[in-house]
Parts: structure tokens; C-alpha cells; sequence
């Protein structure tokens, strides 16, 4: 008989789908208030006054990116995390980062741009059409999940502070608090955590900065209130509860090369013929898929799968040394 494994159930109820939508008018609250009864409420009081009124996530647009691609559940998505600020272990997050507050929320934008500030996220993100994308996601433990994110694409924000010619990398930093983030008291990483992207992949148009996922403001735990995602590269580019944005000339130091420069580089694109030195990039384990004894793997995609659109940002580059 074959075994039904979580992760072959998808969570109906809690999904956005694009007929609903359409017939709703209410926008998403009341989409989602309607279908699964107070779920908004899960996240936290904080984010759920959010979606109130003039919801962050009021009017989502539905995309075809990631047609076809089955969706990992919100449960499954919400309680395998990492996100050091809040423990080591995946299931550290979820239970810990209830202590991170999301609103009120600032992003500071800094460096080689015109329009230098400190913006009230609600402002940052008000301007552009939320959109829903479902990516893969690949971390360079080489696990992996199918993920519906709520955002905008992160070219449109960056664009709207005018960077100048000499911008040629975008720096994100995460909220450095360690009352809000209780790890960040312990020497674990170098806090706050850090990354970067060149100015050509951060106008990548499958560059993303998301605020949800699965219609709903996004739990702490994936990175409340703002986070990146860049889907061709391994999960540690995704920096989570972003409140710093620079314009940099020269290429940052991001955390997980800062902390072992050997095993993670800059670039971190998804590539299955550039091994880990301590394991195989190869295949990736599918989270929830097959058993305990047999988990379900799948051959690893070059760019995560999504060749066609970014492999152009690499001609000529040699993604061995430049991993
Ligand atoms: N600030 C911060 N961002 C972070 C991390 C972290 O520890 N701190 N972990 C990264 C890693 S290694 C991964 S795999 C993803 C995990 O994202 P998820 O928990 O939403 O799946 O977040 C990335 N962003
Ligand atoms: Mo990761």
C-alpha cells in the first residue's frame, strides 16, 4: 500500500486560489477570514491588526510563476525553519520567534541612491501590486520545499530609490535586537546577520521581497514583517526581517561566508556540480516526501531550475571559484 506522507496533503483551506479572488472583492482578509475561519489570527495579534482595514495583503495578484509546481503545506513551511536569531534546531523558530515584533517596522536605505531614508514599512510597500509566486527553495543543506510567497518584485522598490551608476551591490541587514531576538545574545553568528546581492541579480525580475505567504502576512518564524527571496540561489541568500537596504560599491561579506569562507561563497547559486565540501550537491531531499526510512530525493536543478532566467547574469563567470 502506498503511504500517504504529509506531504502529499495539501491544505485546501488554507489556499489562495485564483477563483475566490476573483468573486471576493473583499480583498484577501476576507477571503481568507472566510475559508478558514480566524487563520490570520494564527500568525500573531501584531500582524493580524495589519490585515485589518487597509491590509498589507488586501489586493494580491495571481501569477504563473510556479504553475504546476505543488505547494508545500503552510504547516510544513511554518515549523521547519532556519533563522539562527531564534535557535539552531528547525523547529526553533516557530517556537521561539513569537518575541519578534513586525509593526511598527523600519527599513533604512543607505549608500550610492538618491533617496536616502528611513521608511515606515507600510509606505516601503504600499506603492506596488502584491503578487503571489510559488518558487522552489533550495537550502545548501540540500533539503527542499515548493513555497506560495506574497511580494513584490524587489526591482521595482530598489529602482524607487534611484541608485547611481555606482551602485554595483545591494547589502540587506536583519533587525539586530536581542530582546526581539533572544539567540542574537549568544556569539553563534556575527549579528546582525547579513547578505548581498550584485545590482543586476537584486533587478532580476525573479528577485522577490516577500511579506507572506500563502495569502497571509508572514509568520515570524519565515521572517516577519520583510524578507528576500532569490530562488535560483541557496537558502541562506533569503535573509529574513530586513531593516537595512545599502547601496554598496564593493561587494559585502555576507554571514555564512564570514563564518566559513571555504564552504559559502557570495554568489551561492544552486548547482549540482559544485559540491559542498563536506557533502554532495547532487540530489536534494523533499521535505515531507517518502518515509523516514526512504525519504523522497529529486536531482538537484542547475540555478534551482531556473536557468533561463538568471544563467545570462553568470556568462563567462567560472561558478566553481565563483560559488
Ligand atoms: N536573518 C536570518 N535570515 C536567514 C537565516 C537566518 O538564520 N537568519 N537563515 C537562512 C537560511 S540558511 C535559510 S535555508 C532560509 C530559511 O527560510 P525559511 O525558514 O523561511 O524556510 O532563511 C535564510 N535567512
Ligand atoms: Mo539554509
Amino acid at each position: 500500500m502506498k503511504k500517504i506522507t504529509e506531504h502529499h496533503i495539501t491544505d485546501e483551506k488554507y489556499y489562495l486560489n485564483r477563483r475566490k479572488f476573483i468573486s471576493s472583492g473583499l480583498g484577501l482578509t476576507a477571503t481568507i477570514g472566510a475559508g478558514a475561519g480566524g487563520l490570520l489570527l494564527a500568525n500573531s495579534s501584531n500582524s493580524a491588526e495589519r490585515t485589518k482595514g487597509g491590509s498589507l495583503l488586501d489586493k494580491v495578484k495571481m501569477t504563473d510563476y510556479g504553475k504546476g509546481l505543488k505547494p508545500h503545506s503552510f504547516k510544513q513551511i511554518s515549523n521547519y525553519n532556519n533563522f539562527y536569531e531564534f535557535g539552531t534546531g528547525k523547529r526553533d523558530p516557530a517556537k521561539n520567534a513569537h518575541t519578534l515584533k513586525p509593526k511598527p517596522w523600519h527599513i533604512k536605505v543607505s549608500g550610492e541612491c538618491l533617496k536616502k531614508g528611513n521608511y515606515d514599512l507600510e509606505d516601503f510597500i504600499a506603492p506596488y501590486q502584491l503578487e503571489q509566486r510559488i518558487y522552489r527553495f533550495r537550502c545548501v543543506e540540500a533539503w527542499s520545499m515548493i513555497i506560495p510567497w506574497v511580494g513584490v518584485p524587489l526591482a521595482s522598490v530598489l529602482k524607487s530609490f534611484e541608485p547611481t551608476s555606482k551602485a554595483k551591490y545591494v547589502v540587506f541587514e536583519t533587525l539586530l535586537d536581542p530582546e526581539q531576538m533572544p539567540w542574537q545574545k549568544r556569539p553563534i553568528l556575527n549579528w546582525p546577520y547579513t547578505e548581498g546581492l550584485t545590482i543586476a541579480e537584486a533587478m532580476n525580475p525573479l528577485s522577490l521581497l516577500a511579506v507572506g505567504l500563502y495569502g497571509k502576512v508572514l509568520p515570524n518564524q519565515n521572517g516577519a514583517p520583510i524578507r528576500l527571496v532569490v530562488p535560483w540561489k541557496y537558502g541562506f541568500k533569503n535573509i529574513k526581517s530586513i531593516v537595512s537596504i545599502n547601496f554598496s560599491e564593493t561587494q559585502p561579506i555576507n554571514t555564512w561566508q564570514d563564518q566559513a569562507a571555504k564552504e559559502y561563497g557570495f554568489y551561492a547559486n544552486v548547482n549540482p556540480n559544485v559540491d559542498h565540501p563536506r557533502w554532495s550537491q547532487a540530489r536534494e531531499r523533499v521535505i515531507g516526501g517518502g518515509s523516514f526510512f526512504a525519504p523522497e530525493k529529486r536531482k538537484t536543478e542547475l540555478f534551482n531550475g531556473y536557468k533561463d532566467e538568471v544563467s545570462h547574469l553568470y556568462a563567462g563567470v567560472d561558478l566553481r571559484k565563483n560559488y
